[in-house]
């Protein structure tokens, strides 16, 4: 669904940017006092970049704070009191010192890599992308994910790491809450 959305949006987009196109090509026909159209340019793109900053300062303020990598963020919510896992990433495979999870478990990733640089990602049952960070190494990048959900996850790599990175493919259960029986 949201795959077909941005679609849609691309498709709207582009052809926004052809109207654009198409405005400028005609306007470029007529001849006019240059100083006159200069001043309003200007104008306009002040205006604009003062907004662009105004409207990037408040994104940056209102979401930098959820971003799943503040460990005092994870602190002020207690994300940081669950579970610790280790993940490396090596050429073709996910190593993980824990593989098995119950729904509501609050989990702190430690990602790192043994050979080169590979992109550690968590995807749900429907193939939504939950969690990422890099995996590097000589580097440990920390991000903290709560499977709310119990189902089948899938750890897939992120970044070019060579003939094998296809299979660099790693299935995770996560059980419903309270054992198996109450499916
Ligand atoms: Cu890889």
């Amino acid at each position: 669904m949201y795959q077909q959305i941005a679609m849609y949006a691309t498709v709207f987009f582009v052809f926004l940017l052809a109207l654009a196109f198409a405005f400028v090509y005609g306007e470029s026909k007529r001849s006019g006092e240059y100083s006159t159209i200069q001043e309003k340019g200007y104008k306009i793109r002040k205006f604009y970049f003062l907004g662009l900053i105004a409207i990037m300062a408040f994104a940056t303020v209102m979401t930098l704070g959820r971003l799943p990598y503040d460990s005092n963020q994870a602190e002020a919510e207690g994300l940081n009191e669950g579970k610790v896992v280790k993940v490396t990433g090596i050429q073709y495979a996910w190593e993980m010192s824990e593989e098995t999870f119950k729904a509501g478990d609050k989990v702190q990733f430690d990602v790192t890599a043994s050979d080169v640089t590979h992109g550690f990602g968590l995807y749900n049952e429907n193939m939504e992308l939950v969690a990422q960070t890099q995996a590097m190494p000589g580097y440990t990048n920390t991000v903290y994910y709560t499977f709310k959900e119990p189902g089948t996850y899938q750890i897939l790599c992120l970044e070019y790491c060579s003939a094998g990175h296809h299979v660099m493919v790693k299935e995770i259960v996560v059980e419903p809450e309270g054992g198996a029986s109450d499916e």
